[in-house]
């Protein structure tokens, strides 16, 4: 192929940015089978001949070192990698904005908050923590959901989770913690898993950990999807006002979809069906228009309310209980934009606990302030410079002058003399100047003692929100949390640590040991672990519940239809339609994926094919084979897998006659239950669609 000849791309007008992220945006172009295309250039501009064949002497000769353009193309892909996060380190980001509700002036001077309707760009990472970058989305595991708010006043970042308490109190112990859940050291795994020796032996030995232990359990740690799940900010921070004065306050993000999870043997097969679901499925929302949002909301509180509390508000394994505490909503998240470029934003986002911004301030949570440290250097670690604020998904978005100056990859060089201060240079000549009014301060809160390593007595009741969480769960909820536990620990090979957390469930609620202690065929219960403050009865909170606070329809959930040819055209238009107009998606899933012939000869394209699209992967299904259609799936066990895992895993399906044959060969019950709906004349696809609303059946027994 010759190329022509064409000026340096750099010439043709491309700025700094079109070069950082185009791949040959501006520059000269030329014309490639019709179509103008960039010319291809080495990093230094210079246009490429020839990108096939490395330079040789002699068609079979040994490669030349003078081949600057291998040498330097190897020489980048050989550095493409950077370390991923010691933890958290497979995520997902998205771009969006937070729309404040009211001036919220009365509370805090954070710039954000001042004025109603006013939005702030904002993105979000949403992660797994144990896992490595490759893991599986389901895995079971906390999630992370940090947010970097880009305010007129600086950056601000909520690094939190998808679950409002945390294993540790003290920062000290997060090593200890993260080597315990992360692959065990000589064996290297299991991956993305805390089902193994080395987690619960460090768990069973910290009880502090105990309410974090009923939550990890619960399925909060397999969300149904990211727009499904709460955030948190976890710790308790500060809101100060204007005049100085503060409140302490914890941040909730609340979904709008309500929340949804999936069950764990749907979790395990998801993993293997689509171990990108969580991402898949926040791509397709967004990128459909389907934005997922979530609300703010603050739980206010001052000294005196901290005071009468009964748990420390310093102490990360504690929550504030919304029925004691409401959870005033002010403002909502929306993500709107998927990245540019995976690596440049979701990859190198670098959050930081101690992004703060004037009108918010820390507490004095332990595991807050450790965290302050820990995330300026592990992002130095990470993107290899102090100059990492300088890439674009890092950078304020509002002008910002200081006097740091150089180090590797500096992109942001200030011009003139002055680059210290105080100076005499004058005016704009000398620089930027601190302003002690619209500057951050530091609420002058005073706390002082001897100087020891001490927890404070007041951080020393272990089980009574463990034991309040669980009980503040539905049955079913109690019964998954009881299941998770008797299949992590019957992972973990050391018999004693078995017995160490059943003699800590004890604490919490017998009837929840027994059924594990069951479950593990343990010889004899073990006695109570003698907890440090002994546990209360607290009142159960309804909010701690995912199923209590479920959706209240179908929106934003999927549904997957099995169809073959001659699959009645009328029937999946009108259960598209009922689906479409809730705010519901649908997906088609075919034997082949080239789709189908319908009833009226209309050709339908499917979206799966049938082993690639699995019950697992929707929230609801519908089986509509034709009579001559059928008797091809009762043959293909992805077929019958789909009906069956519908049918276990308490999931609405809708149905016409001839899909009986197929849940006959499959195995389900003659006598099917309310959770199948037929579509025929009685009963309408809209009927099915209000139903699924419910998300699971779960009166099924015996799935
Ligand atoms: Fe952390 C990442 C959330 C305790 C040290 N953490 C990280 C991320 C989230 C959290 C969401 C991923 C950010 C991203 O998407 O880039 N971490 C939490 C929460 C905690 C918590 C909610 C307890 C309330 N973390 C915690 C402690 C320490 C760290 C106690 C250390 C003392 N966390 C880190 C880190 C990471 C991190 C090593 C790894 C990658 C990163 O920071 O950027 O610094």
């Amino acid at each position: 192929m010759t190329i022509p000849k064409t000026k340096d791309a750099a010439q043709g007008g491309a700025t700094l940015h079109d070069q950082q992220v185009g791949r040959g945006t501006g520059g000269e172009t030329h014309q490639v089978a019709g179509v103008d295309v960039p010319v291809l250039t080495t990093a230094q501009g210079v246009p490429v001949a020839d990108d096939q064949n490395s330079l040789r002497a002699g068609a079979r000769g040994p490669t030349l070192m003078e081949d600057f353009h291998l040498r330097e193309k190897i020489f980048h892909f050989d550095h493409e990698r950077i370390p991923e996060r010691v933890v958290h380190a497979r995520g997902y980001g998205a771009h969006g904005y937070f729309e404040n509700y009211d001036s919220l002036a009365d509370l805090t001077r954070a710039d954000l908050f001042q004025r109603p309707g006013e939005k702030t760009p904002a993105f979000v990472r949403f992660s797994t923590v144990a896992g490595s970058e490759g893991s599986p989305d389901l895995a079971r595991d906390v999630r992370g959901f940090a947010v970097k708010l880009y305010t007129k006043e600086g950056n601000w970042d909520i690094v939190g989770n998808n679950i409002p308490v945390f294993f540790i109190q003290d920062a000290i112990k997060f090593p200890d913690l993260i080597h315990a859940a992360k692959p065990e050291p000589d064996s290297g795994f299991p991956q993305a898993q805390t089902a193994h020796d080395n987690f619960w032996d460090f768990i069973s030995l910290t009880p502090e950990s105990m309410n974090m232990v009923m939550w990890i359990m619960s399925d909060r740690t397999i969300p149904r999807s990211f727009r499904f799940m709460e955030g948190f900010g976890v710790h308790t921070f500060r809101l100060v006002d204007a005049q100085g004065g503060w409140r302490f306050v914890k941040f909730h993000w609340k979904p709008k979809l309500g929340m949804q999870s999936v069950v764990w043997n749907e979790a395990v097969k998801i993993n293997g069906a689509d171990p990108d679901f969580h991402r898949r499925d926040l791509w397709n929302a967004i990128q459909s228009g389907d934005f997922p949002e979530w609300e703010l909301g603050l739980q206010v509180f001052d000294q005196a309310f901290a005071d009468s509390f009964d748990f420390d508000v310093l102490d990360a394994t504690k929550i504030i209980p919304e029925e004691l505490l409401p959870v005033r909503k002010v403002g909502r998240l929306v993500l709107d934009r998927m990245v540019d470029n995976f690596f440049a934003e979701t990859e190198q986002v670098a959050f930081c606990t101690q992004n703060i911004v004037p009108g918010i301030d820390f507490s004095e949570d332990p595991l807050l302030q450790g965290r302050n440290f820990s995330y300026l250097d592990t992002q130095l670690k990470r993107l290899g410079s102090t100059n990492f604020t300088h890439l674009p998904i890092n950078a304020p978005k509002c002008p910002f002058h200081n006097f740091q100056q150089d180090g590797h990859m500096a992109m942001h060089n200030p011009r003139g003399r002055a680059n210290y201060e105080p100076n005499s240079w004058g005016g704009a000549a000398g620089g930027p100047r601190e302003s002690p009014d619209r500057g951050f301060t530091t609420v002058p809160v005073s706390d002082d003692g001897p100087k020891q390593r001490v927890r404070s007595e007041t951080f020393a009741d272990h089980y009574s929100q463990a034991r309040q969480f669980y009980r503040s769960q539905t049955e079913i909820e109690q019964g998954h949390i009881a299941a998770a536990l008797t299949f992590e620990l019957s992972k973990v090979k050391t018999v004693a640590i078995r017995e160490r957390m059943v003699s800590h469930l004890l604490n919490i609620d017998g009837a929840l040991a027994d059924r594990v202690a069951q479950g593990l065929r343990l010889k004899g219960i073990p006695q109570p672990a003698t907890p440090a403050m002994a546990p209360r009865d607290l009142p159960p909170s309804p909010a701690l519940s995912i199923l209590e606070n479920g959706p209240d329809g179908f929106s934003g959930r999927k549904l997957g239809v099995l169809v073959t040819d001659g699959s009645d055209a009328g029937l999946l238009a009108a259960l598209r339609k009922a689906v479409e107009d809730v705010g519901g998606m649908v997906e088609l899933i075919a034997p082949e994926v080239g789709g189908i012939t319908a009833s009226d000869g209309s050709h339908v394209a499917a979206d799966e094919r049938l082993d690639g699209g699995p019950s697992v992967l929707y929230d609801a299904v519908a089986v509509l084979p034709s009579e001559d259609g059928v008797d091809a799936l009762l043959e293909k066990p992805p077929a019958r897998d789909f009906v069956a895992d519908a049918y276990a895993h308490y999931k609405f399906v809708a149905y016409i006659a001839p899909a009986r044959k197929l849940f006959d060969k499959a195995g389900l019950p003659a006598q099917l239950d309310d959770g199948f709906i037929p579509l025929d004349a009685g009963s309408p696809p809209t009927r099915f669609v209000s139903a699924c609303g419910a998300l699971r059946f779960w009166n099924r027994k015996g799935a």
